[in-house]
């Protein structure tokens, strides 16, 4: 493809590069960007998170997975290490396009330096479905680590659903079905099929050119490297059930099956071999005479002409993976039927037969069901064998590998997809089934949630939209709001400017409202001299744009104004003089806090409100919502897990402990609207013990 079209080739260059050696990267048409890995690398990552975990569960087989954190690790680092380099390369790039499962998380690292970049991924293997894939630890990163990609490719449907179905359940992201997108806070992807094909033409060529080799018997064969995945074991035994079944191919056929190594530092795949040679052994052992053997096994590799006049030659292909992505081989057999035709046998299980239905479909567990389908090949008519296999070459000479390279392309170049805003229909789904009929505690982050964050804090007005939403809420009897804000009470109070509310000022740290005592926390007179001499100290550092806002007990240190790229060096003067001054420096938008450490955040906070308005068994009155787009409302998402429906909002460069993201401040607005307007609950929050 590069060849054809140039481009940059990033890769790993496949071997240990001794101190010294250099990868030569000069190519004919296209440049070469080595990303060099080392010993611990090729172990964790390679052998370790992409073959020993990825490769089988995603092949759907949880038994034979591991889950090693240092591997994860070491597969994160890696794949950074990948995006760099694709950053020096390809910064001007019309598109890049990230291969396979060993770099799953590398669009997000790239998505975070260069929010621009126009990124497309596909995947070579299946994706498995939601029950399978949740048995990762790392399930949510890898999920977002592809949904930073502008399009995400798969073989054939079924994965593309998976796909789709783990992103709306494991992080409620948005998922439109029918339009294939998938939105995730401000993130949009588009997810597509692609199925692969192969260089037909060359593959034709070299079975009409391949040397004749003379075989008395009939030849049954098979392909593969050997992997777990491909269901040799099976495939064997479903040879020898034939020749139980069928004793009149005895002497007559053999199976030959080849095997490239592979993976071979994986101890699976090395106990895969002892058993394939065992079984091989005990095959030939029950079955042979002296001048027939029933399995002819060649653990090597061959020249790829020398492996089209096999295929040529092969009576039947038996291509029965246990899983497959999609299966080339199945797909070299059809291209190189160049003279008398032969016949397909072909798994369920593979990528390739969703689309190569006219093949004999088996599933490879099934070995009484594969044995009938050998003995229907070995025995079909000519014209039978004829019709499948020029339907199936019709598809896959016009499905080439060129023509998915198109394909893949044109949709990568696509314009970047968007859903329609947020609809009733889907707040309905979401929230119904948990609000039911109790009254519902709203509580809310005022920058960034109900305001789109702005360059100073005093320009975050509520628009007259929001306000009729939230006045919409907190008017009803069956509802209570809540702001929970880090800016100072009296600011807050102020700002919103509606007195019926519950207001949490100072990170929660002041809370005052309706039916609720004045909370002050009381470690806060430790702090008022100390809060100061930081508010001094930070000031003093504050140029090019950077000011420092006095809250009372806590700071903001803002950076907004500062020139980007000397941000980061601000910020990390600010967090070590509030350390040095005995606060807790937390990161916010285009801000640093300081917070006293006294264990008080908006999580805390939430659950103070709670108690003090409905008693201990809030739980069993009211129903909670948490909106916030901030760091500082993880302290709430994670509090409230599983007590409460939480929304993060705005970008996703960050995780979130929160159920659901929404993209922007008009989706809040949409909710709240939905609050405000479902059927009136008959009971008050505060009478209520539903
Ligand atoms: C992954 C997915 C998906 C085999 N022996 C020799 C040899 N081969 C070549 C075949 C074929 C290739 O190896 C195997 O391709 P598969 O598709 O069967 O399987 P994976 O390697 O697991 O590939 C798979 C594929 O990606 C593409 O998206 O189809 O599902 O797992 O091309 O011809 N080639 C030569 N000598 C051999 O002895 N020259």
């Amino acid at each position: 493809m590069l060849r054809r079209r140039g481009g940059t080739w990033i890769g790993w260059p496949g071997v240990e590069l001794k101190k010294g050696e250099r990868v030569s990267t000069r190519a004919d048409a296209y440049r070469i960007a080595p990303v060099p890995l080392g010993e611990t690398d090729i172990a964790r990552y390679y052998h370790g998170f992409s073959n020993r975990t990825l490769w089988p569960l995603f092949h759907s087989l949880p038994g034979h997975t591991q889950f090693v954190r240092k591997d994860w690790n070491v597969y994160a680092d890696v794949n950074e290490r990948f995006a760099g380099v694709a950053m020096r390369h390809a910064r001007d790039a019309k598109l890049v396009w990230i291969h396979d499962y060993h770099l799953m998380l590398t669009p997000e690292f790239m998505r975070r330096a260069h929010p621009e970049a126009r990124l497309a991924f596909f995947l070579h293997i299946p994706f498995p479905p939601f029950d399978i894939f949740r048995l990762c630890p790392w399930d949510k990163e890898l999920l977002r680590g592809l949904i930073a990609c502008d399009l995400i490719g798969f073989q054939i449907e079924n994965y593309a659903h998976n796909f789709m179905d783990c992103a709306e359940q494991i992080l409620g992201a948005r998922v439109d079905r029918e339009a294939m997108i998938i939105e995730d806070g401000d993130r949009v992807a588009r997810v597509g099929v692609f199925p692969i094909g192969i260089e037909f033409d060359l593959f034709q060529e070299q079975a009409m050119k391949a040397r004749r080799e003379s075989q008395r018997e009939r030849v049954v064969l098979g392909v593969d490297r050997l992997d777990y995945t491909k269901g040799i074991p099976e495939r064997i035994r479903a040879f020898e059930r034939l020749l139980e079944l069928h004793p009149r191919h005895k002497g007559n056929v053999v199976l030959l099956q080849l095997a490239v190594p592979s993976r071979s530092q994986v101890t699976e795949y090395r106990e895969l071999k002892s058993e394939i040679d065992e079984l091989v052994g005990q095959v030939n052992g029950r079955f042979a005479t002296s001048t027939w053997s029933p399995i002819r096994y060649l653990y090597r590799s061959f020249p790829q002409e020398r492996l089209c006049g096999l295929y040529r030659d092969a009576d039947v292909a038996l291509v029965t993976p246990l899983r497959d992505g999609m299966n080339l081989v199945a797909k070299e057999y059809v291209a190189c039927q160049v003279d008398d035709p032969g016949v397909l046998v072909l798994s369920r299980m593979a990528g390739a037969a969703e689309t190569m239905r006219e093949a004999l479909q088996v599933n490879p567990f099934d070995l009484d069901g594969t044995a009938e389908a050998i003995h229907r090949a070995l025995t079909m008519d000519e014209e039978e064998r004829a019709s499948r296999i020029a339907a199936m070459r019709r598809r896959e000479r016009r499905d080439d590998v060129e023509a998915w390279v198109e394909h893949f392309l044109a949709a990568g170049n696509e314009e970047a997809a968007h859903l329609d805003p947020i609809s009733e229909r889907e707040l309905q789904q979401w929230l119904r089934g948990y609000v039911k009929s109790y009254p519902l505690c709203l509580f809310l982050d005022y920058d960034g949630t109900l305001t789109p964050l702005v360059s100073h804090p005093s320009k975050a007005k509520l628009s007259k939209e929001m306000r009729e939403a939230l006045m919409g809420c907190s008017r009803r009897v069956d509802t209570d709001v809540s702001i929970v804000s880090g800016r100072a009470l009296d600011d807050i109070r102020k700002i919103v400017g509606e007195p019926n509310l519950v207001y949490a000022g100072n990170h929660g740290l002041e809370i005052e409202g309706p039916e609720i005592a004045r909370f002050r926390h009381q470690d806060l007179v430790h702090y008022e001299a100390r809060a100061l001499e930081l508010f001094g100290a930070l000031e003093a550092i504050a140029n090019e744009g950077a000011w420092t806002e006095a809250k009372g007990p806590t700071l903001t240190f803002h950076i907004r104004e500062v020139p980007e790229a000397r941000q980061a060096r601000y910020a990390q003067k600010a967090r070590a003089l509030m350390t040095e001054h005995g606060y807790q420096a937390r990161d916010a938008h285009a801000a640093v806090e300081a917070r006293p450490p006294i264990g008080w955040d908006k999580g805390r906070a939430v659950l103070h409100i709670l108690r003090e308005r409905y008693g201990p068994n809030w739980s069993e009155r009211v129903r909670v919502i948490y909106v916030g787009d901030d760091q500082t409302d993880e302290d709430a998402f994670r509090f409230l897990a599983g007590l409460a429906m939480t929304f993060r909002v705005g970008s996703a460069d960050t995780p979130t402990g929160a159920l659901h993201r929404l993209p922007d401040v008009e989706a809040v607005r949409r909710l709240l609207d939905w609050v405000g307007m479902r059927p009136l609950t008959e009971a008050t929050p505060t009478q209520s013990s539903l």
